[in-house]
């Protein structure tokens, strides 16, 4: 039998000094519907998320509120995995903390291998540091704001200057590697046009990066070195190799899944997973990741979401309005993965009652209720077909290669988008075809209809599981589609994801069939 292909996926690792938001939700969800649509494709998935509870911010946060940084960790770090948990339906196999005991072994080791390697050096750093964007900032990125206050120019955030002896990495003799490796990977960064600004931005040359804190507490100790704690993103991304079990190299879960297949990451954090994690991997002789997909910004009808604001949603006030299958589903088919994007409750409810409501709940809903009264609630045997049919079959059939193509570069609003379009082709040759006319006048031609309608929501069905979990099973479990594992069962037992194997089978007259419970209410 053929070795099983694997797939080591991860989200970027929150800083849990407040509570999760819709931009948070966004990420997971994605990067649960790669992990699902890889799995249920076939491959055997690690999928990896969690918290990054050091630094200055967290730090600082915890002081504010009278408390320890590990209680702020331990408080927020719970309402993170919660909302993966009990709210967005997330299928990750690990949530890391960086306060786990193991990754403070793989922090000093990376570290520790990348001083071997000659590549850390001690000096003193002086310059701007912004606690928001936990980063350096020279002289020339910062300015001075209206109110006389020094920020940094591309964020926008405030900036303190800080002196202090530090270890640095020699980030500057990697900058030709770093090119180098983008010429020969040009998939290593995603979308294109975020890719391009990183590569512009190492052409531009690299300084030497500061590494160490000497006056923050709060985090990872340097190896032998006391009074120095690492940068927090040092160990942040080092988190990546902690979920495959680093520095254990020869460890089953190291080989099986090292290099990661994708980093999942939002667009302000792409030169720390584009620039500094390739080259700290390439100091410390491990292998790079093969690709980083950068996501956009969710804003809140077209503004960014602050607390000063008051316009920033809860995952889960979502889920209670909308419910979460419709959530997911508007999140990744309303703008292309890569943009920016905005939501207004309007989007949502025009999204859930066209797209879901009417195009796939009512087609399922009166198809199949139209077998279960007429068929002997069984698919029917088709006639010979005509040329609509066979188109509509035809459509359908491509999706899976289409998805397959647009999940390989996470083009999920393209994915979302063909098979919906198809769907909408199956609306019309329904309303053409009108079964509940034929059945008066010719009922051979209308279990031919109901078949072929039939048939094409099994395979929606079956792609949208990715999306739509809880959604999609239903209508599966409707037409008493056999799990993974489960051939001949019956529809009382099957329920549970089913293979993308099972795209190119066709239903099998006899097989029977019931009519869904409601999947997607309309909105009112
Ligand atoms: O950056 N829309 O953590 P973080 C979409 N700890 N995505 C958003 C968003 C929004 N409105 N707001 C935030 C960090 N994000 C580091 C990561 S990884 C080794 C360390 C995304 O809590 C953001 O882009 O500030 C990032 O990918 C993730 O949420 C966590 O952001």
């Amino acid at each position: 039998m053929a070795e099983q292909p694997t797939y080591y996926i991860t989200t970027a690792i929150t800083y849990p000094n407040g509570e999760p938001h819709i931009g948070h939700a966004y990420e997971y969800v994605s990067a649960d519907v790669m992990a699902r649509f890889k799995r249920l494709d076939g491959y055997q998935v690690r999928f990896l998320t969690g918290t990054d509870e050091h630094g200055s911010k967290m730090e600082q946060t915890a002081a504010g509120l009278g408390v320890t940084a590990q209680q702020l960790a331990d408080r927020n770090a719970a309402a993170f995995k919660r909302v993966d948990d009990e709210v967005l339906n997330i299928s990750y196999d690990r949530f890391i903390r960086t306060t786990d005991a193991d990754h403070y072994r793989a922090s000093a080791a990376i570290w520790t291998r990348m001083r071997e390697a000659g590549d850390i050096y001690l000096d003193t750093y002086a310059g701007w540091y912004s606690v928001r964007d936990e980063r350096f900032f020279t002289q020339e990125e910062t300015e001075v704001d209206a109110s006389g206050q020094r920020i940094a120019t591309e964020t926008g955030t405030e900036v303190t200057w800080t002196e202090e002896e530090s270890y640095f990495f020699r980030l500057s003799k990697y900058q030709q590697p770093l090119l180098d490796f983008y010429r020969a990977n040009p998939d290593f960064g995603g979308p294109r046009s975020r890719f391009n600004e990183v590569i512009r931005f190492v052409e531009a040359g690299l300084d030497d990066l500061s590494i160490s804190r000497t006056s923050v507490s709060w985090g990872i100790p340097v190896p032998e070195s006391p009074g120095h704690v690492m940068y927090v993103w040092v160990d942040a991304l080092t988190n990546y190799l902690t979920g495959v079990g680093f520095p254990d190299t020869d460890a089953e879960d190291f080989t099986t899944y090292w290099p990661a297949d994708l980093h999942i990451i939002g667009k302000d954090i792409s030169r720390f997973h584009c620039i500094f994690w390739p080259a700290f991997l390439m100091s410390a002789k491990v292998e790079l990741p093969k690709r980083v997909m950068i996501h956009g910004f969710l804003h809140n009808a077209g503004e960014k979401m602050s607390k000063s604001v008051g316009n920033v949603v809860a995952p889960e006030d979502w889920v209670n309005t909308y419910g979460l299958d419709a959530v997911r589903f508007f999140l990744l088919r309303e703008f292309p993965y890569g943009q920016d994007g905005s939501y207004t409750h309007d989007a949502v409810v025009g999204r859930k009652n066209s797209d879901l409501a009417n195009n796939l709940g009512n087609l399922a809903q009166r198809s199949l209720s139209m077998i279960v009264k007429n068929c002997e609630g069984a698919i029917p045997q088709p006639g010979e077909l005509a040329q609509a049919d066979r188109a509509i079959l035809a459509q359908a059939e491509e999706l899976l290669e289409i998805n397959r193509a647009a999940y390989q570069v996470q083009d999920f609003h393209r994915a979302l988008e063909r098979t919906w379009y198809v769907l909408g082709e199956t609306n019309a040759y329904f309303a053409d075809q009108a079964p509940w006319q034929l059945k008066k006048t010719d009922a051979a031609r209308m279990a031919t209809v109901l078949y072929v309608t039939a048939e094409v929501i099994r395979k929606v069905a079956l792609l949208a599981q990715a999306v739509m979990p809880e959604s999609a099973t239903k209508l599966l479990d409707a037409l008493s589609v056999p799990a993974a594992g489960d051939a001949g069962a019956t529809n009382a037992s099957n329920t549970g994801p089913r293979s993308l194997a099972a795209f190119d089978e066709q239903l099998v007259p006899g097989t029977p069939v019931e009519k869904p419970k409601p999947i997607f209410p309309r909105h009112e």
